[in-house]
């Protein structure tokens, strides 16, 4: 019998590689989408897969359809993916932001408890939990204390928790991934890889002249989605469930971003990019490095993709989209 997948947040980036890699591996997957006003562009990042696919409208707030939709599939796996995302845009609309978040992953843990917890959970957990935090040798690690800087940091910090707490206090099967960045073409563009990419091939081709960006000192490990959503699936078939880092545990700022990707292309960032204060966050995480000797040890998870690889591939991307 196939295994039967349930992805949260299946139409965002991650969702749609997850949802690609487990129909590679034969798993039957269900995902869950929400109800938008423009929906040409909604599943976009799915459409090439959609007749593999049983999708359902349904959002993490309401419990009743979350309710309803894990009674019906019986899930042998959830993946929760669902998130309002954006660090920055949580300063904006924080309640929305733990509703969904935090109440939203509770929603579908009491789901799993009273009607079929039989489902191994994967919450997609965050290095911004971490905050300002580092160990002395310059990493983040399982045992870093936590403490984020932002609405979003604590929403996921909540929901941390709270999968923790149905392991130990109910003995469900609830792992948390603690995910460095991982970006890829497929990256919501207002998120700063995908912007300087984007930008920087419009500059090229002539259709913007300049690049407004917030912080340039800030650092970040950043990874690939493809290489990310495999640690997932590794996580949750660990026969034990327990936390795990997931990072390329390599760091650059977003100056060097800038620098390689116009480098790239031919030009130099210093002529384009132009500081703007209302992409500065109320309070930044400076520098995040992830420790993730333990996955790599343990259940053999490598990187295929490098930075520069990852970045060339967006570069690519872009610039076949607009010639
Ligand atoms: P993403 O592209 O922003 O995708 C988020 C998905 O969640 C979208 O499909 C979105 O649907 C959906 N969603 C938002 N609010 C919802 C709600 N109330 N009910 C149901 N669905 C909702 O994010 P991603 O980069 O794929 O990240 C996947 C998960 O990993 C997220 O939980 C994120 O917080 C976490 N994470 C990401 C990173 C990273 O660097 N990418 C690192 C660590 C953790 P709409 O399109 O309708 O909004
Ligand atoms: O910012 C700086 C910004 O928005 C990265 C999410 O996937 O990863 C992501 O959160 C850095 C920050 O990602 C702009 O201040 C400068 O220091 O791409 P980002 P993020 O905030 O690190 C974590 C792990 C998640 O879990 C989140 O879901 O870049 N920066 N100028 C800018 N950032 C943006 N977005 N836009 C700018 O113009």
């Amino acid at each position: 019998m196939n295994k039967v997948a349930l992805i949260t947040g299946i139409s965002g980036q991650d969702g749609s590689y997850l949802a690609e890699h487990l129909l590679d591996l034969g798993y039957e997957v269900h995902g869950i989408i929400r109800r938008q006003s423009l929906t040409e562009r909604q599943t976009e990042r799915i459409d090439h897969i959609d007749h593999k696919l049983n999708l359902y409208y349904g959002d993490l707030t309401d419990e009743h359809c979350v309710y309803k939709i894990i009674q019906e599939v019986q899930p042998d796996e959830v993946y929760n993916l669902a998130a309002m995302s954006h660090v920055r845009v949580s300063f904006d609309i924080p309640a929305f932001t733990i509703k969904t978040n935090s109440l939203g992953t509770l929603n579908i843990l009491e789901a799993i408890r009273n009607i079929a917890p039989q489902s191994k959970f994967y919450q997609a957990s965050s290095s911004e939990m971490f905050g300002n935090n580092i160990d002395d040798d310059g990493f983040q690690r399982l045992s870093t204390t936590m403490n984020p800087v932002s609405p979003y940091g604590s929403s996921k910090l909540m929901a941390y928790n709270l999968t923790k707490q149905y392991r130990t206090g109910y003995k469900l099967h609830t792992c948390n991934g603690i995910l460095f960045n991982h970006e890829s073409p497929r990256r919501g563009t207002t998120f700063v890889t995908n912007k300087v990419v984007k930008t920087a091939v419009e500059i090229k081709y002539g259709i913007k002249t300049t690049l407004e960006l917030g912080n340039l000192d800030s650092s970040r490990d950043w990874g690939h989605s493809y290489d990310y959503v495999r640690a997932m699936r590794l996580i949750l078939n660990y026969e034990t469930p327990r936390d795990w880092v997931v990072s390329t545990g390599e760091t650059k700022s977003v100056r060097d971003l800038c620098e390689y990707t116009f480098n790239q292309l031919g030009m130099n960032y210093k002529d384009y990019v132009i500081q703007d204060e209302k992409y500065f966050r109320k309070e930044e995480v400076n520098y995040l490095r992830g420790d993730s000797t333990e996955i790599r040890e343990t259940l053999g998870w490598k990187p295929k993709y490098t930075f520069n690889t990852m970045i060339d591939e967006m570069i690519d991307f872009w610039e076949s989209n607009l010639k």
